[in-house]
């Protein structure tokens, strides 16, 4: 079912694990998650003994994260859990990890600029746009960390690798230019295309398989003709996250008009449908010209994934690598898959895909 990665570089921090959200706050009621350190666990094993060559990620100074994100958020990220423990929210309120609970929408704000506020319970909701993503101690290193392996990728692939994988934890598709949410942070893939570009590479797609739709990539890169993005993932419109973006008609403005593209699909989509909306992202990507390709690759596609109603095999993720693998250089970038006993074959078997084609 799985094939062979020999040999490839697989790019991962051991600080990845230190993100443990403990959960998520869905609907008002804690749950308990399934964006688990022991994704990238299961995952880095699979790859190990499937023969991946696994590289350390080394650490970059802020500049690669600020081509993409606010210094607002990055400085946020880097500072709030210890901003939230100094509010003594642990030790006195019972409140271990960080959760917004207001959010300035433009309803709230009725046309006036958004305000610095005093409180730090306050402040979150000005980035974070759900309770899902919480912050706890060693969230940050994770964050970086994750960022550092996409940066890491990205550069093997400038120095001539058809294929490198960055093992992100968190991932990073759902985080925006200044915000955070759907498990994302920090924009790994967005990071590793910004990466690309300012090593040389004119043209950049990025290729986005996760269940879901990312919107944070395709917000920080919509008015942008160079960096195009395009994307398959369960309708939004049929009930699912990110709810309010990821349809088919958001094309891109400006310079970036007609670069965009989403195919939205069912849920209880399979493999032969969610392989044509593929094939469709890189016909898209082909005609616009691709000098590296960066893939959001999530599997929680897959039909045993608790996140997602698509219905994606091992043989679908596969081939789906096979033809991405065809367009050119690939960085490919891990961001959601759920089912702890799936994600390694699942993974290992869209990268032999992409390595097939290469
Ligand atoms: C990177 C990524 O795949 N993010 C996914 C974010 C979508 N999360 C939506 C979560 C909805 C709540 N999950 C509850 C599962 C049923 N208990
Ligand atoms: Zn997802």
């Amino acid at each position: 079912m799985t094939g062979s990665v020999a040999g490839l570089p697989v790019v991962w921090h051991p600080d990845c694990l230190r993100h443990e959200p403990a959960g998520e706050v869905w609907l008002g009621v804690w749950e308990e998650g399934t964006e688990v350190p022991e994704r990238a666990s299961v995952l880095l094993e699979a790859l190990t003994l499937a023969g991946a060559a696994v590289i350390e990620a080394d650490l970059h100074g802020p500049e690669a994260l600020l081509a993409v994100h606010d210094r607002a958020l990055i400085e946020h990220l880097a500072t709030i859990w210890r901003q939230w423990e100094a509010g003594g929210y642990p030790a006195e309120y019972g409140r271990n990890r960080v959760v917004p609970y207001v959010f300035p929408t433009a309803g709230l704000l009725g046309g006036l600029p958004l305000r610095p506020v005093a409180a730090v319970h306050g402040q979150v909701g000005a980035f974070c746009y759900d309770t899902m993503t919480l912050v706890g101690p060693g969230s940050w290193e994770a964050i970086k960390a994750a960022a550092d392996a996409a940066l890491t990728a990205a550069a093997l692939v400038t120095a001539g690798q058809q294929v490198a994988y960055a093992l992100c934890r968190p991932p990073g598709h759902h985080a925006g230019r200044a915000s955070y949410g759907g498990s994302c942070y920090l924009n790994n893939a967005a990071i590793a295309a910004a990466a690309l570009r300012s090593a040389g590479a004119g043209r950049v797609s990025v290729i986005d398989i996760d269940a879901h739709h990312g919107n944070g990539t395709q917000a920080i890169f919509y008015d942008r003709a160079e960096v195009c993005y395009a994307s398959v993932h369960v309708d939004p419109g049929a009930g699912w996250f990110p709810h309010y973006v990821g349809y088919a008609d958001e094309r891109g403005t400006g310079d970036g008009e007609g670069a965009n593209l989403n195919v939205p699909l069912a849920p209880g989509t399979g493999d032969a449908a969610w392989l044509e909306g593929v094939s469709a992202l890189c016909e898209h990507v082909r005609g616009r010209g691709a000098d590296a390709i960066v893939v959001s690759l999530g599997v929680d596609a897959a039909a045993a994934d608790p996140e997602s109603p698509l219905q994606v095999s091992a043989e679908g993720y596969r081939r789906a690598g096979e033809m991405i693998g065809a367009l050119g250089p690939v960085v490919a970038v891990q961001e959601g898959g759920y089912d702890l006993a799936s994600i390694g074959g699942l993974v290992v078997a869209t990268l032999s895909g992409l390595l097939a084609a290469g």
